[in-house]
């Protein structure tokens, strides 16, 4: 390939948000060494400026879960063991652009991943949350992943219910409930990086953009790469004002119940049932 065509593609517009999402995941401390994983669906339009897709395939890499409900599909993803710190610097080594191959038991890499990398650890669960999302919302591309300080150490000290835990976190800022009046999911403690942690994820991603796991991070989903990187900052915002709140001796007054609701029909968005009591 020339050196301008291999080039070219960081001006690419979904090159540059990965590098921009990445940067500030490391920025704001919620993904130290090799914590955090970004998949982003492109269409095929978007990547066809900057490669030949059917001859630049360089690996294909096997996966064991089916993923051919994505067959044909791309994604700009980063790479197993990279360090988001370090993606400015060297997106080829630390991205990568893949495409899910026709059988959906493995992906070709097209792009970047050099000096052998591979997609994120936690493909399984990226896939199988795309697959759930689409199926929610035509409009889904992304899903993020990171190790958010304030949410993480909730996971130690709140009820891990997942009405609890919505609760809490839509009461300790007035904009979380019409940001995700869904709420959020829990799932237990689970291996990261397996499949039985990805269909426990993509279980919840059925109805909710956000899923918390205990003791190690959040997962979110959206349309865009702010919408998501925005779904996560708020609910991490609204743990660490309740982390803040514990430390100042707790809660002497809040936002009642029936104001929430009155936010939720100010904002025409219906919060998740059996969470407010009126
Ligand atoms: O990529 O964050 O969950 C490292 C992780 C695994
Ligand atoms: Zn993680």
């Amino acid at each position: 390939m020339s050196m301008t065509l291999r080039n070219l593609i960081y001006t690419a517009p979904f090159l540059q948000e990965m590098i921009e999402a990445t940067a500030n995941l490391y920025r704001l401390g919620w993904d130290e060494r090799n914590g955090g994983n970004i998949s982003y669906l492109l269409n095929e339009y978007e990547v066809l400026p900057y490669m030949d897709v059917d001859k630049v395939i360089r690996r294909t890499v096997p996966m064991n879960f089916d993923a051919s409900e994505l067959a044909g599909r791309y994604f700009a993803v980063t790479g197993s063991g990279k360090y988001f710190k370090n993606v400015k610097e060297d997106p080829a080594s630390n991205l990568g652009v893949i495409r899910i191959a026709a059988d959906g038991k493995s992906y070709e890499i097209l792009w970047g991943l050099e000096d052998g990398g591979v997609a994120t650890s936690e493909l399984p669960t990226h896939l199988m949350n795309h697959m759930k999302r689409l199926a929610a919302d035509k409009n889904h591309r992304v899903i993020m992943h990171c190790h958010a300080t304030n949410l993480i150490a909730m996971t130690f000290t709140h009820s891990l219910k997942e009405e609890d835990f919505t609760k809490t976190l839509w009461e300790m800022c007035t904009e979380c409930i019409v940001v995700f009046p869904d709420g959020v999911g829990v799932i237990p403690w689970i291996i990261p990086g397996t499949n039985e942690i990805g269909e426990a994820t993509a279980e919840k991603m059925e109805n909710v953009r956000l899923v918390v796991w205990p003791h190690h991070g959040i997962f979110g989903a959206g349309a865009t790469m702010d919408e998501t990187f925005g779904l996560i900052e708020t609910a991490e915002k609204a743990a660490q004002v309740y982390t803040i709140v514990c430390a100042q001796g707790g809660k002497k007054q809040t936002i009642t119940d029936q104001q929430l609701q009155d936010l939720a029909d100010a904002f025409k968005v219906v919060p998740r049932p059996g969470i407010l009591n009126l």
